[in-house]
């Protein structure tokens, strides 16, 4: 009715520090009569409450981000005064935020969609972010196109669903009339739109910058990032059950692996440079972000790498109210004149305004920079500093303390890029005009398997579409990039004839096949990070858990007991163990491979609960390893499973970590039909 706490807390007072005596009742007339309006200490944490949410992002709304540090391995001092990329062995605080696109804020972590993968370096001469995503191009060449492109990918406006989801009519229909996103639905399409792992996925900058260095000379720079732990991805069926079973899978992932300090996100930071006149050889534009420079042309050089190692104290403080912007650039960096980059620097900005309230936010300590920082910009909502003093003004001569511009080589000059002349105009390169070249070289890039999903991917999206005309339309597309595609695309769907193919602006090229865009042949066969889950109940063989406990643990992957009851079960040895998850809550789609170690009763018991069967089919059908005993096997045959290499028996557990290391890519095609 009135709750105390003993001495030793802390004292809860209201925001203007007034000491609270009950924070359990609101102020009444009596102890049954009407609530007071003069209650002040009610009203000011109700209102409180009632303002807690601000607008959520436009687009990636959804994230998890962590804080953690860059360290620079090889200086690029030949190329940029960047501090960041001359200071070899320095270490720069970084804050990483990795997001899904089309998402709300609620929305699950696994849907087909492409990640932001944005960074915040707080450096020796102001904040760099380098705002990029888990693939290398875009699905549009000038900004002009992004508010179309967003709101056609959005929930329908009529309707307001599908949530974070593609598959729907007015995307597709914006698509079959926009050939340029043709090389990005190919990646959209592939298995890098569902990353296992956000731990797991590679980074890019897309767009071309510039370095600059003391000399004034400009080279222009591709930056990606490469994951220490390999790429992963899922199967869309997987993803799909992942979203039932964990709509939280990839931000639980993060959170619990910086929590442990093992197998940490850490990605390798590799540059492309190239020149103005080596750029003017390419067989395309790299000024248009639908196109990537292949690393067989220029070749990566990796120069340092970051290591996430903190997750945020508070989600709303750091992960919600940070404001990324690829105009925050520091000396030594520049941008290019892509026009797609062109309309992000003005983007972020005023996107902030509305999100954040005004003009103040980079005071909020997540955004604020960690070096010394001063101007006379006064004022505006939300003012957190007081400053002194009758000057706020520059030049001025009555106080000598003031921040004045100064002319040494710290400050931020713009690459004296010389401009063309020529009259104004709305007009599109000639040289942004083949729109297929590059999305078939991806596509002739990919493994059979790779190329399969790809397909799958296409078959599932149109076949949600439900306008026939523009499943056609797709169709026709692809028939530049690929006519095996096509034809695999137009059978999966149904379509009688193959539709005929829009006119191309340009010949498409045959260019030469790029390993490095392969998502399974970047794979690591490695257990470091991964996650094995064991299914047991009561008298279970204490020893056989152990060793496969131990054998994975030895491998780097963490280890969940999952059994029929969250307390656990009495094993083999008589001892009582409890389980990490229970079996309702921890289906195999959470687990990179899993073992099944029962003892005859409880398999007879288990072999009547669907979720115990679901646990062995799915891990057969998602392609894992899988270890079983006699009981796991009585699952096994429950569940119509043909035992293939992969499957193997519960002591043999080396081969099972050596299966456990990757999928089975082979068994696909005897448990899926591939289009
Ligand atoms: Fe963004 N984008 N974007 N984008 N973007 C935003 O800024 C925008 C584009 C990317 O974790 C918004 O603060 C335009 C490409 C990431 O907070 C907004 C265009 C790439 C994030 C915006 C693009 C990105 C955003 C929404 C076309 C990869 C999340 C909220 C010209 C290189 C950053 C916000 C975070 C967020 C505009 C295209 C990456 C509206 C106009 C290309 C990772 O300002």
């Amino acid at each position: 009715m009135h709750q105390q706490a003993d001495g030793g807390h802390p004292e809860i007072t209201t925001n203007q520090g007034v000491p609270i005596a009950d924070n359990q009742n609101s102020l009444k007339a009596h102890d049954r009569g009407p609530s007071l309006l003069e209650d002040f200490i009610f009203r000011e944490k109700m209102t409180h409450f009632d303002h807690e949410r601000i607008p959520e992002r436009v687009v990636h709304a959804r994230a998890s981000a962590a804080h953690g540090h860059f360290e620079l391995t090889e200086s690029l001092a030949e190329f940029t005064t960047a501090k960041l990329f001359t200071e070899v062995g320095e270490r720069t605080p970084v804050f990483c935020r990795l997001s899904t696109v089309a998402g709300s804020k609620g929305s699950r972590d696994t849907p087909r969609d492409v990640r932001g993968f944005a960074t915040k370096f707080y450096t020796k001469e102001g904040n760099y972010d380098l705002v990029g995503n888990n693939m290398p191009v875009f699905f549009i060449q000038d900004a002009m196109k992004f508010p179309d492109f967003v709101h056609s990918i959005k929930p329908e406006p009529d309707r307001a669903y599908p949530q974070a989801a593609a598959a729907h009519d007015t995307f597709w229909d914006f698509i079959s009339l926009t050939p340029e996103s043709m090389h990005m639905i190919m990646w959209a399409m592939s298995d890098r739109a569902l990353p296992r792992s956000l731990r797991m996925m590679e980074g890019f900058g897309v767009h071309s910058f510039r370095l600059v260095n003391a000399e004034g000379q400009s080279t222009f720079v591709k930056f990606h990032w490469r994951p220490r732990l390999g790429m992963q991805s899922l199967l869309w069926d997987e993803a799909v059950k992942i979203a039932g079973a964990d709509s939280d899978f990839n931000r639980r992932d993060l959170f619990e692996t910086i929590q442990s300090g093992k197998a940490l996100p850490t990605w390798d930071l590799a540059v492309q440079l190239f020149t103005e006149e080596e750029a003017d050889g390419f067989p395309f534009d790299h000024l248009d972000a639908t196109k990537l420079v292949p690393e067989e042309l220029v070749p990566l050089r990796v120069i340092g790498h970051m290591v996430l190692d903190r997750w945020p104290d508070n989600f709303f403080a750091e992960t919600e109210q940070v404001a990324f912007c690829p105009a925050n650039v520091i000396p030594g960096i520049d941008f290019s004149d892509d026009p797609l980059l062109q309309g992000r620097i003005f983007s972020y900005l005023d996107t902030q305004l509305i999100r954040l309230g005004g003009p103040n936010f980079q005071q909020i300590p997540i955004n604020a920079p960690q070096c010394p920082f001063a101007n006379h910009q006064r004022d505006g909502f939300m003012q957190m500093q007081v400053p002194k003093g009758r000057v706020n003004y520059e030049p001025s001569s009555l106080d000598a303390d003031q921040p004045t511009p100064r002319e040494t080589a710290r400050g931020f000059r713009s690459f004296a890029a010389p401009t063309r002349p020529g009259p104004k105009t709305r007009l599109r390169p000639e040289s942004f005009a083949d729109h297929y070249s590059q999305a078939r070289q991806f596509y002739r890039s990919q493994t059979p398997i790779e190329q399969a999903h790809i397909a799958g991917g296409l078959v599932f999206e149109l076949s949600m579409v439900e306008t026939v005309r523009i499943r056609a339309a797709v169709v026709g597309h692809l028939r530049h990039i690929d006519e095996d595609l096509a034809q695999r695309v137009a059978t999966g769907l149904g379509l009688p004839d193959l539709p005929p193919a829009p006119e191309s602006a340009r010949p498409v090229l045959d260019l030469p096949p790029s390993p490095a865009l392969g998502l399974i042949a970047n794979m690591k066969d490695t257990l470091e990070g991964r996650a094995i889950g064991i299914l047991i109940d009561d008298g279970s063989d204490a020893a056989a858990i152990e060793a496969l406990r131990q054998a994975a643990t030895a491998a780097d992957a963490t280890v969940k007991l999952v059994a029929p009851k969250v307390g656990g079960a009495t094993l083999s040895d008589g001892k009582h163990t409890a389980a990490d998850a229970h079996l309702g809550g921890a289906p195999s789609v959470i687990f990179d491979a899993v073992a099944v170690v029962l003892a005859a009763e409880a398999a007879q018991r288990l072999c009547a609960e669907g979720a115990a069967v679901d646990f062995v089919s799915h891990a057969f059908a998602h392609l894992k390893a899988i270890a079983v005993d006699e009981g796991g096997r009585a699952l096994l045959r429950r569940a119509g499973i043909e035992a293939d290499a992969a499957v193997v028996d519960a002591t043999d557990v080396e081969s099972f970590i050596q299966y456990a290391k990757t999928r089975q890519w082979e068994r696909e095609p005897k448990v899926r039909m591939l289009p």
